[in-house]
């Protein structure tokens, strides 16, 4: 849904700049070309649950967690050492920046049962 969003907003852009390429000569940019690049995939942590738990990304891209529970949770890498949130309270979050291809399991430290994973592709 984001990504639709996101896509769209891009288009306006581009739809605005070419109406207004003659008078703004010179300033018609891609503002968004570079966050586009590396996008943030988000994954909230919500009711005991990662949404979503399971997502593949691409080599480079940074996922970042959310906490809108009441209760503290982590994100921990089950290998323990990949990635670690940390406690996270209400509100807080936590990016990582994922740089090797492979799935990578993770789960809340707090709460065992909450599990999740990232796959890492190489390409798309
Ligand atoms: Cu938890």
């Amino acid at each position: 849904m984001k990504r639709i969003i996101l896509l769209m907003t891009v288009a306006a852009v581009v739809v605005v700049g070419t109406l207004f390429a003659v008078s703004v000569a010179g300033a018609h940019k891609h503002p968004t070309a570079k966050a586009q690049k590396h996008p943030t995939r988000k994954v909230l942590i919500q009711n005991f649950r990662f949404k979503p738990a399971h997502i593949t990304i691409k080599r480079g891209m940074r996922v970042r967690w959310i906490n809108k529970d009441s209760a503290a949770h982590t994100a921990t890498a089950n290998n323990g050492r990949s990635f670690d949130s940390g406690r996270l309270g209400k509100g807080q979050r936590y990016t990582h920046t994922f740089k090797r291809a492979g799935k990578k399991p993770y789960h809340c430290k707090i709460h065992p049962h909450m599990r999740g994973s990232v796959v890492v592709k190489r390409w798309r």
